[in-house]
């Protein structure tokens, strides 16, 4: 065994033996001989919150991570003592505090070792920066799995990796490039079917080993800053995923159209270019929600201003595309062209809210406009001024929503790609270096920006696009991929990409659908869209130097393939934005990977490709050239095809065929999947009813619907419409109770059930106890009818 003392000699320094403990209330403090304290804050039952301080001084508490209204309280905490440790007791977990070390072990209720110490706590001085690279090692289980952080562009199971967190812009990347554009330190771990969480709370460069360099040990570490981390525990992954989510957070509800199918290019314009595109998507009748302007609206690339040769009147164009259903997105970016006739350049610059050096001199650095200064987004003064620049733009303009883009903040032409380390920064009162402000800086420019655009559409719902993020972004701000490559490899990494997404609290995510960087083929398109309208941010956007990558731009066949898939994210709209509101009211990501849905079985560890879309839907894309098919893994359960209603038991790998118009898709056993008809874009067409395919199950099975006016904050009011469906399925009968919700009156009156699989033939049918005959129910070939949209209890059986 390593002790202590004989590590000091090794470069790093370790805490060694406690000679105090205090507690206050839930906070416990233990101070070791040499000046180490570590800080156990007890926030519920299951999360534990770990700092540790050298040399007995805690930093100021301050982080942007965590969200205001995160779940705090528990209901035991006991702390014992014995010779050799301490005992800290909650209603779920027990954790061991060594008395000599300061080493930790966590364990459940029945004795189970959930998570422990390997070196613990260490740190090593750094000279250069003043303070400390702070570490912690921790001992990995054989059977171990490790999933989460953000975008990282690797296999969805950890295992044997070593990734960093350092905001990047990454174009054109590759699989297994590290680090991408985003910072979340957050893992998961599973083993022997019990799953817990690390969340790293450190905005400096963090690095994390999962059982890479040693076969047995996980550590992860910082380049300065504090020990900072939150433990969770499961056992289930979706507590973990849960209680991560709670406590960095989730975005209020989007405008029903930021769900809507979305069309970018690097560049549309002048108008004219944009109007084409717009009618060829109402010409040809392909559902289409927004339309992006990047950079080059922007007169010499300055922020807030419009190039007036090729958009002479954005305010005619804006609400004249809005006419035919289209909302208009528009870029920002941080760097602000050093140009004195420029006023908001002037404006930043007499206030002081440029980004300094370590000596003084303004950061600068070359960017598309030319040469920029950089708003110091981490002071809050900055980001009011900021949130006011889109005052008119969205109030007067009518601009509806607002993409971020190069806010790693991206700098062309050094090698670093970013800020030099020295810049300063406020770092809301809290003034330090690049090096700790730098995961940070996209973060608090998209903050800045949905609080502006979020004033300024009121009383509509703010929409909010980033490149960059650290964890606890998703509250602001939607995200895509970056600039990923038309290849299918590609196709693969987005697939991975957006599960890893869901799992570390960030749902509303998607990739540039058909690749940014050079051309798909026509297939490739096809099957990228198939994959990216089971994605929460659905949007097609291309470098625009290597062709079109518009629906129609492959040929005709292409086109109607697109067009049913796009069809069929806006036949799911209801089914989706249920999702969304789950994600955003009860944190579960919108998303599934296969281990989260069923981590007991061990098939699920290693698996990429199959998700699950919400709660109820199977997806499989499909990754490879020419396929007519392809093996897939059917988790545990029942699951019908969704096209052919052909149903499958689950626990089992098959083959499945899916030509080019097909993507493998299955329904859960039991689920009531609402739809809408398919509307060019979101409010086109009247509700008349709301379509139930509902998929008969022996046993029961629970489903939701939620609806609201779709834009707005009425919902919050209690006007928002809730169902709750409780299928229960027996050999001869079929019943279906309906709870409701809300005061949100929805505008159809009837609901039209759908019965797949049902395995008997229809007798008779009972509403609310009241026998219908089958003519007032209207049946519709064997199955299909419809019923008053308030009814409690539908109750079928068998001839
Ligand atoms: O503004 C141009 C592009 C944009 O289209 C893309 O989505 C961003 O990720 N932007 C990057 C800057 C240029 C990239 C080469």
């Amino acid at each position: 065994m390593i002790t202590n003392t004989e590590l000091e000699y090794k470069g790093n320094l370790y805490p060694n033996h406690i000679v105090e403990f205090k507690q206050d209330n839930h906070n416990l403090y233990f101070t070791t001989e040499n000046g180490v304290v570590l800080k156990i804050t007890v926030l519920r039952g299951s999360v534990i919150r770990f700092r540790y301080a050298t040399n007995y001084i805690f930093e100021p508490d301050f982080s942007y991570a965590i969200d205001e209204e995160a779940s705090l309280g528990y209901s035991v905490l006991d702390v014992n003592e014995n010779e050799t440790e301490y005992t800290i007791k909650t209603a779920r977990i027990h954790i061991l505090v060594d008395k000599m070390t300061l080493r930790i072990q966590v364990s459940d209720l029945e004795g189970n070792i959930i998570n422990e110490d390997e070196l613990g706590f260490h740190w090593e001085e750094n000279y250069e920066y003043g303070g400390n690279t702070v570490k912690m090692s921790k001992i990995t289980q054989t059977g171990e799995s490790f999933y989460g952080m953000g975008d990282k562009s690797t296999h969805s199971n950890l295992k044997g990796k070593r990734v960093e967190n350092w905001v990047t812009d990454s174009y054109a990347y590759g699989k297994d490039q590290d680090p991408l554009y985003k910072a979340i330190p957050f893992f998961i771990g599973l083993n022997k079917g019990k799953a817990y969480g690390i969340f790293f709370d450190n905005s400096f460069k963090t690095h994390f080993d999962f059982a890479h360099e040693r076969r047995n040990i996980t550590s992860f570490w910082a380049d300065g800053g504090e020990m900072n981390y939150y433990f969770f525990y499961g056992p289930d992954m979706s507590t973990v995923v849960g209680a991560y989510s709670n406590l960095t957070g989730t975005p209020e509800l989007p405008p029903l159209w930021a769900l809507g199918f979305h069309q970018s290019k690097w560049s549309y314009y002048p108008e004219s270019n944009v109007k084409e595109i717009a009618k060829q998507f109402r010409d040809l009748q392909i559902p289409c929600d927004a339309i992006y302007l990047d950079i080059d609206y922007m007169d010499g690339f300055r922020c807030f201003t419009w190039d007036k040769n090729h958009f002479p009147d954005p305010k005619r164009m804006i609400s004249e595309l809005e006419a035919e259903g289209f909302k208009t997105v528009i870029m920002i970016d941080p760097g602000i062209k050093i140009d004195r006739d420029y006023w908001i350049y002037n404006e930043a610059l007499e206030n002081d809210y440029f980004c300094k050096r370590g000596d003084g001199p303004l950061m600068h650095g070359k960017v598309w406009p030319g040469e920029c200064n950089f708003p110091d987004f981490t002071n809050p003064e900055v980001r009011e001024w900021w949130a006011e620049l889109y005052k008119e733009f969205m109030s007067d303009l009518g601009v509806h929503a607002v993409w971020n883009d190069m806010n790693e903040p991206a700098v062309m032409e050094v090698p670093s790609k970013t800020a030099p380390l020295d810049t300063r920064h406020d770092y809301d009162g809290h003034p330090c270096t690049h090096r700790k402000a730098h995961n940070v800086y996209g973060m608090q420019m998209v903050r800045a920006t949905y609080e502006g655009v979020k004033k300024y559409v009121y009383p509509k719902r703010p929409f909010v696009i980033t490149r960059a993020a650290y964890a606890g972004t998703q509250r602001y701000s939607s995200t895509w991929t970056g600039d990923n490559v038309a290849t299918w490899e590609h196709l693969w990494i987005a697939n991975v990409q957006m599960q890893r997404m869901c799992m570390s609290g960030y749902s509303f995510a998607g990739s540039d659908i058909g690749g940014f960087a050079e051309q798909p083929n026509g297939e490739l398109f096809a099957r990228w869209v198939q994959l990216g309208v089971f994605h929460p941010f659905c949007r097609v956007h291309s470098s625009g130097d290597h062709g079109d990558q518009e629906p129609w731009s492959f040929g005709s066949d292409i086109t109607e393939i697109v067009k049913k898939f796009i069809e069929i994210r806006y036949q799911l709209l209801p089914y989706l934005y249920t999702m969304f509101y789950k994600y955003s009211k009860d944190h579960i990501p919108m998303i599934k990977p296969l281990v989260y849905y069923d981590q007991e079985d061990t098939q699920t560890h290693f698996r990429t490709d199959e998700f699950i879309f919400g709660d109820q839907i199977l997806v499989c894309p499909i990754q490879e050239p020419n396929a007519q098919g392809r093996r897939m893994y059917f988790p545990k359960g029942r699951w019908y095809d969704f096209w052919t209603n052909d149903s499958v038991n689950g626990g089992k790998e098959r083959w499945v065929t899916a030509e080019l118009d097909k993507l493998p898709i299955y329904i859960k056993a039991g689920a009531v999947i609402p739809k809408y008809p398919i509307q060019q874009y979101i409010g086109q067409v009247e509700i008349k009813e709301l379509i139930l395919d509902t998929y008969f199950k022996l046993g029961v099975e629970t489903s939701e619907v939620y609806e609201d006016a779709q834009d707005g904050y009425d919902y919050k009011k209690g006007r928002y419409s809730l169902r709750n469906f409780k299928l229960t399925g027996k050999e001869k009968s079929l019943t279906i109770q309906q709870f409701k919700d809300g005061s949100f009156i929805t505008e159809y009156e009837t609901l039209k059930f759908n019965f797949h699989g049902l395995p008997f033939k229809i007798g008779k049918v009972e509403v609310d106890n009241e026998e219908v005959t089958l003519k007032s129910v209207r049946p519709n070939g064997n199955n299909t009818f419809h019923i008053d949209k308030n009814f409690t209890l539908l109750h079928i059986t068998s001839k």
